[in-house]
């Protein structure tokens, strides 16, 4: 018995790799519900697999494709970086989960002579194939196809499909990407018809320049190219230029289909005429630099896992187009073949990346690292070999990425070589070789804004083991840079999104950025109490695994857009808005298109109420260009804190979102009016014997108790020992602070000052408190001052220099409460490094609804620069709270120490309070969960704070 699971060779019996494409060439999907029998170990149920002789009548069904670790079989494992076997390459252990497949199969009447070719679109990671009997050969490479020829053994009737796929072979080493280990026969399987006649293969190549077209399609067989819409009649291996194309962009998906035929079969062509150049170390797409605003997509279904069906991707497809993003990185391997089609249609640039990571190398000093070892030069070669000519006729595909994460090695120049002569017409990108030899492009992930802001200038210093001036360096720097991977998102965050943009539409040098990543990879369970939740790699009990890391998403994991995806749509907005003295300052960011498709409208709100509105009339303005509108005639007799809103929509329906959809939006205050206050009676304050207000008018409450601390988010936590800020703030304690009041004074009959100290056991460190409130007309004010005191440095416990993620004060109020209503931005959550999606308006919100329910509970439902807001509930007083002149505010059924406890959101229950936060400010988010540290004018240093609010109900 053939047992190929160990052996480096990518695959044995295989047809050699070809176009994916759509023909009027019969095809027979074999998808459906298999035999299965899963064993522990690599040999399966042993030698009789194939034998069509075999009664598999009390074997188990399955669905293929799928998982079988999502079909209630074995598990799922989650690793980061780490291989979960041993590195000891090309071998696996013994304990190897293995599936057997079998599938009885008819050929429908009619099915024709000819050849017959079966072809599975992803197998993971290792399938060894018999038809009735005959081992056709194996293949290695889980997000690529194979084909095995199978004229002369396929029958009219009673065949009978024998598959064995071991969860770990050889290509695993291969394929340690930052995801679930997910085994089975995952992507499409079916038989294919080649007539006599037929085309296997063809490439075409449909470039453009100033107007004009070049149309090329070379074939295996002589065949006749038609498109019909072009006047276009012309044989295969011939070159035609027409004199007027429109070019295919992310921005304008223009595509002009047709047909290559030959004898014996008709495949549908669908060209979009571009060309990718790099030209003065720029990156340049018919003859305009663009920049890609982007996600790292993985494929990911919280019940199918990459088992994505066509819904799913037009989903994610219509969710980016609807979010601003023009370009995905397809991280890391090649997605199923009708994402591509998809991408081609809706328009989206694409990275193709090659199935190859080697990242557990890291944990043996990357030594024998595959690329550099001459064992598996063939394996690599034929990954890079499968995803170019399966990929090679879409017109967004416009990078090959030749992997991540992989190291250097000799093996990425046989790739290099190999795609530069199959297709000039695509450069490459590869980030991890600090000699970027074989990249066309300078690539990082992660870097902090100011390293960003050098290589834009491209003055960055050289990576690790270049030296200065070298031809490295030299070549390096003058490359176009692609930003890989930037803005983690896990949990509550990115931030500074804003920043980024900022710095990446300043350089000439930038090509534009990904974000990590588009989805969460949560898997879906269900409890014992029947309640949904999502698994993350510590939910599987198995070691090593990569705990939360795999939630690191724009998207949970249904797909419900997080508010960073909010924060993205806003900070890669193709459109800017601005006002500047009398005029709507315009600024297309297109690369492509000019501002004809959009509509624009404004309207002028009076603290946060509508009383305008109307349509502005934008002349067209051509990509990257600026227009100025005078603005809108407005009343300038308004009293109150006016906001003009302008926002740019899309004037007719586009295949991604309805009319009216809003592409961007800008804001400008105008005048300097301030917000109008209700007359209120300031309400009989009553306070305790240590000082806490404990009523005030007809409404019992508690506080206000300083609060220096949050819940931490994922960011604040960091990664392991770097920038884990929150590991800081609890080894000093400010997640524990006790507090001393009690000092109270009444220097007149309307004002009361109660003094206190506030600071952590064991240590001198805190702040000295003064609350100063005073009776007035329209409530009570009160004045918060807070001194630091003791020692900060924490010089007893090894210098920690702690900033407190907030500064603030907390209210509980009763629970009956249960709507907000708020002057200031939102309606979604907004931090001082995440708010430019927050407008500034006013809004009204269930309690309930003003959280995010992160997958692990954290900071979240901050809303900053509110004017003011009040809270309303069945039979309570409406408290109302001026800020003086801002507050963040936070409200939520839970404290901050409930929400750290929680281990996922239904842990979460109603204190029966409502826990107000009203903050001088709280810091910001970041994405130092695997980024930089959090700049730091995005914190709060340890200093004098005073800030101040007025009470009311
Ligand atoms: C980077 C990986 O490329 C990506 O797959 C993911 O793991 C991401 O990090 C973190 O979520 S690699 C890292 C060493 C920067």
């Amino acid at each position: 018995m053939v047992d190929f699971h160990e052996d480096p060779v990518p695959g044995s019996g295989r047809r050699a790799a070809r176009a994916d494409f759509v023909s009027d060439a019969p095809r027979l999907p074999l998808n459906g519900r298999w035999r299965f029998r899963l064993s522990d170990t690599a040999g399966g149920t042993g030698p009789s697999l194939p034998d069509p002789a075999l009664d598999d009548t009390d074997w188990d069904d399955i669905r293929v494709p799928s998982h079988w670790v999502l079909e209630g079989y074995d598990r799922p494992l989650y690793t980061n970086t780490a291989y979960p076997f041993p590195i000891d390459p090309p071998y696996l252990p013994d304990d190897n989960a293995t599936g057997d497949y079998r599938l009885r199969f008819d050929l429908p009447s009619g099915w024709p002579g000819g050849r017959t070719v079966l072809r599975f679109q992803g197998v993971d990671s290792c399938g060894t194939v018999w038809l009735n009997g005959e081992l056709l050969g194996h293949s290695k490479g889980s997000r690529l196809p194979f084909e095995f020829d199978v004229t002369g053994v396929v029958r009219p009737a009673g065949n009978l499909l024998a598959v064995r796929v071991q969860r770990w072979s050889s290509g695993s080493y291969l394929e340690d990407q930052d995801m679930w280990w997910l085994p089975g026969i995952f992507r499409d399987v079916e038989l294919l018809s080649r007539p006599v006649d037929g085309i296997d293969d063809f490439t075409v190549r449909a470039s453009y320049r100033d107007g004009s077209g070049t149309l090329s399609v070379t074939a295996d067989v002589p065949g006749t190219v038609e498109i019909p819409e072009l006047g276009l009649v012309f044989g295969t291996g011939e070159r035609v230029t027409i004199d007027r194309v429109e070019p295919w962009s992310a921005e304008r998906p223009r595509l002009y289909r047709g047909t290559l035929s030959a004898a014996g079969e008709t495949i549908e062509l669908a060209a979009g005429f571009r060309t990718v150049e790099i030209i003065g170390g720029r990156l340049l797409i018919n003859g305009v630099p663009v920049l890609f605003r982007g996600v790292n997509r993985h494929e990911h279904d919280p019940d199918r896992g990459r088992s994505l069906d066509r819904d799913t991707m037009i989903r994610d497809i219509e969710l980016m187009k609807r979010h601003n993003v023009n370009a995905v990185r397809t991280a890391h391997y090649p997605p199923h073949p009708e994402f591509l089609r998809l991408c081609d249609e809706y328009g989206l640039w694409v990275v193709d990346e090659c199935d190859i990571e080697t990242h557990g190398f890291i944990y043996a000093g990357w030594e024998g690292n595959p690329p550099g070892e001459p064992m598996w030069r063939d394996a690599l070669l034929d990954r890079a070999r499968r995803m170019v000519e399966r990929d090679k006729n879409h017109p967004s595909v416009v990078v090959w990425s030749l992997g991540n994460e992989s190291g250097a090695g000799a093996a990425f120049g046989d790739i290099e070589r190999y795609i530069r002569h199959r297709d000039p017409t695509r450069p490459l990108h590869y980030e991890r070789d600090p000699s970027y030899r074989h990249s066309d492009f300078h690539s990082l992930m992660y870097p902090s804004l100011d390293d960003l802001e050098r290589i834009g200038q491209r003055k960055e210093d050289p990576p690790e083991g270049v030296l200065p001036e070298s031809d490295d360096d030299v070549r390096r720097r003058g490359l176009p840079f692609l930003l890989c991977e930037y803005a983690h998102a896990m949990g509550n965050g990115p931030g500074s999104l804003a920043d980024y943009q900022a710095i990446l539409e300043s350089y000439e040098r930038f090509c534009g950025a990904f974000v990590w990543e588009w989805i969460d990879h949560g898997l879906a369970e269900v409890d014992s109490l029947g309640r949904r939740y999502y698994r993350h790699g510590g939910d599987i009990g198995y070691q090593p695994n990569g705990e939360r890391f795999c939630l690191d998403g724009l998207l949970f994991p249904d797909r419900t857009p997080s508010p960073g995806l909010g924060e993205l749509r806003k900070a890669i907005e193709p459109v800017g808005i601005a006002v500047d003295g009398g005029f709507v300052v315009v600024t297309n960011k297109y690369d492509v298109l000019s501002l004809g498709h959009l509509a624009f409208r404004w309207r002028a709100e009076v603290d946060g109420v509508l009383e305008d509105e109307g349509t502005l009339t934008v002349p067209d303005c051509p990509a990257r260009s600026v227009v100025r509108v005078p603005l809108p005639a407005l009343d300038h007799g308004f009293e109150g804190e006016v906001w003009l809103t302008v926002e740019a929509v899309l004037a007719e329906a586009a295949r991604w979102a309805p009319a009216g959809h809003v592409v961007a939006f800008g804001q400008a205050r105008s005048g300097s009016g301030a917000h109008r206050r209700p007359a209120r009676a300031p309400g009989r304050a009553v306070f305790s014997a240590d000082g806490r207000l404990v009523r005030l008018g007809d409404l019992e409450l508690d506080g206000p108790v300083f609060d220096v601390w949050r819940a931490p988010t994922e960011n604040d936590r960091g990664q392991g020992p770097r920038n884990a800020l929150a590991a800081d703030w609890e080894a000093v304690g400010l997640d524990r602070f006790l507090h001393r009041r009690g000092e109270i004074e009444r220097p007149d009959g309307d004002t009361i000052v109660v003094r206190g100290r506030s600071g952590p056991a064991t240590r001198t460190l805190g702040f000295r408190t003064t609350y100063t409130y005073r009776r007035r007309d329209d409530g009570l004010h009160l004045l918060i001052e807070a001194d630091p005191v003791g020692d900060w440095d924490d010089t007893a416990y090894g210098h920690l220099t702690v900033s407190p993620p907030r500064m603030g004060v907390r209210f509980a109020l009763p629970g009956g409460y249960s709507e907000v209503t708020w002057f200031g931005r939102g309606p979604g959550e907004s931090y001082a490094d995440s708010h430019a999606a927050a407008r500034v308006g006013r809004y009204t919100a269930a309690i309930d609804a003003l959280q995010t329910p992160y997958l692990v509970p954290q900071e979240n439902g901050n809303h900053v620069e509110t004017r003011w807001l009040e809270l309303s509930g069945q039979g309570l007083p409406t408290l109302r709270v001026d800020g003086e002149p801002h507050l963040d505010f936070t409200a939520r059924r839970w404290t901050s120490e409930a929400l750290r406890a929680a281990r996922r959101p239904h842990d979460l229950t109603d204190s029966g309070r409502v826990w107000l936060n009203l903050d001088h400010a709280q810091q910001g988010i970041g994405s130092a969960s695997c980024g930089p540290a959090l700049p730091e004018r995005y914190r709060l240093p340890v200093r004098r704070y005073t800030w101040s609010m007025t009470l009311s109900v």
